[in-house]
C-alpha cells in the first residue's frame, strides 16, 4: 500500500515545518501548498537558521535562496534575495507569475515588492549579530571552511555555537506527496554563514538543492552546497530512484558519488539528501554522523530520523 499523504524535511527544524505542511495534507490539500506553508514556519522563526534571523554573509548581510517545484515540472527560484521574510513564497510567485524560473538579487527583491511583499529592515537578529561579531574577530575576514560537524552534531561554522556545544544549520528542504499522489518540494536557506557576498549554494538551484519528478519521486539536499551542485545532487537521487533504487539507497549513492570526488577531503564536509518515491517510501543519507530529518504521515506525525552515514 502506498503511504500518502507524507511529508519529510531536513533537520529537526523539520518537525515544526512538517506540522504546518501536515495541516494542508491531512485535509486533502495540494503538496505544493504543503511544502510552501511548511517551510514558511522555519523562515519566520527568528532564532533559527533559515530566513532573516539567520547568519549573514562576510559583509554582514543576510542573503536568502529558495526554490519550489510542483508535480508538473513547474518551478521557481530566488537567490541572493535580501530583506524579504518569505523567499519561498517569492519563488512560488516566480513560478506562477513570470515566464522565468530564477530571479536573483535586486531584481528578485523588486519583483517581490511589486507582488506586495514587505521590505524588512535588514537588521541582524540578536543571535546572528553575536555570531557575526565573534566570526569577525577570529576570522580576520578570511573565508572559513564550512565544517558541518561539531562534537554534538552538525552545523555551519558558527563559533559561539561550537563553544556552547550547540549546533546550527541553515537550510530546510521539504518534499511531500499529497492524498492525490502528487509530489512537490521546497528548499529555503540563508546559505552558509559568513559566505562570500554574492555566493549561491545548491538550495535555489533546481536539480541541485531540489528536484521533483511526479512519475518517480522527489529529493532535496542540505550541507555543503558546492558539492551538491557538482553532482546535480537532487536530480541524481531522483534518477537513481527511476532506476529502481529505494529512496534511501538512492540518497546513499549520491552521497557516495560526492565522497568519491572529494577523496580524503570528504571528511571535512557534510552533505545530506532526503527523498520520497511514489509508493510513499522515504529515506535519507549523509556523508558523516550528525544529520537528521523529520518524517510525517498518518500515525507517525512526529518522527525524527537519524540519517545513515557513509564515513
Ligand atoms: C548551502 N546547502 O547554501 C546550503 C547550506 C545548508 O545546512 O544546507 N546548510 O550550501
Amino acid at each position: 500500500t502506498v503511504i500518502k499523504p507524507i511529508v519529510i524535511s531536513t533537520w529537526d527544524a523539520g518537525i515544526a515545518a512538517n506540522k504546518a505542511a501536515w495541516q494542508v495534507l491531512r485535509t486533502g490539500g495540494r503538496a505544493l501548498d504543503a511544502v510552501e506553508q511548511g517551510v514558511m514556519v522555519t523562515e519566520a522563526s527568528q532564532n533559527c537558521c533559515v530566513g532573516l534571523g539567520a547568519n549573514p554573509d562576510r559583509d554582514g548581510f543576510v542573503t536568502l535562496d529558495a526554490c519550489i517545484m510542483d508535480e508538473n515540472f513547474n518551478c521557481g527560484s530566488v537567490a541572493f534575495l535580501e530583506r524579504i521574510k518569505h523567499p519561498i513564497s517569492v519563488a512560488r510567485r516566480v513560478m506562477e507569475k513570470t515566464p522565468h524560473v530564477m530571479l536573483v538579487g535586486s531584481g528578485a527583491q523588486q519583483f517581490a515588492l511589486a507582488e506586495g511583499f514587505t521590505l524588512e529592515d535588514g537588521k541582524l537578529s540578536a543571535d546572528a549579530q553575536k555570531s557575526y561579531d565573534t566570526w569577525l574577530k577570529k576570522s580576520d575576514y578570511k573565508p572559513i571552511i564550512n565544517i558541518e560537524r561539531t562534537e554534538s552534531g552538525h552545523g555551519p561554522f558558527a563559533p559561539e555555537k561550537l563553544d556552547t556545544g550547540e549546533w546550527n544549520h541553515d537550510t530546510i528542504g521539504m518534499v511531500a506527496m499529497d492524498a492525490n499522489g502528487n509530489l512537490s518540494g521546497s528548499c529555503t536557506t540563508s546559505g552558509q554563514g559568513f559566505k562570500m557576498r554574492g555566493r549561491l549554494g545548491d538550495s535555489p538551484i533546481i536539480g541541485a538543492g531540489l528536484f521533483v519528478d511526479n512519475e518517480v519521486g522527489a529529493a532535496t539536499a542540505t550541507g555543503q552546497g558546492e558539492d551538491v551542485i557538482r553532482i546535480c545532487g537532487s536530480h541524481s537521487v531522483v534518477e537513481f530512484m527511476r532506476q529502481g533504487l529505494h529512496p534511501e539507497a538512492a540518497c546513499k549513492k549520491a552521497v557516495e558519488r560526492i565522497i568519491k570526488i572529494k577523496g580524503a577531503k570528504a571528511k571535512d564536509i557534510q552533505v545530506g539528501f532526503i527523498a520520497i518515491n511514489k509508493q510513499g517510501e522515504y529515506g535519507g543519507y549523509c556523508i558523516q554522523k550528525g544529520f537528521n530529518y523529520a518524517v510525517c504521515y498518518e500515525g507517525n506525525e512526529n518522527l525524527l530520523v537519524d540519517g545513515k552515514y557513509v564515513i
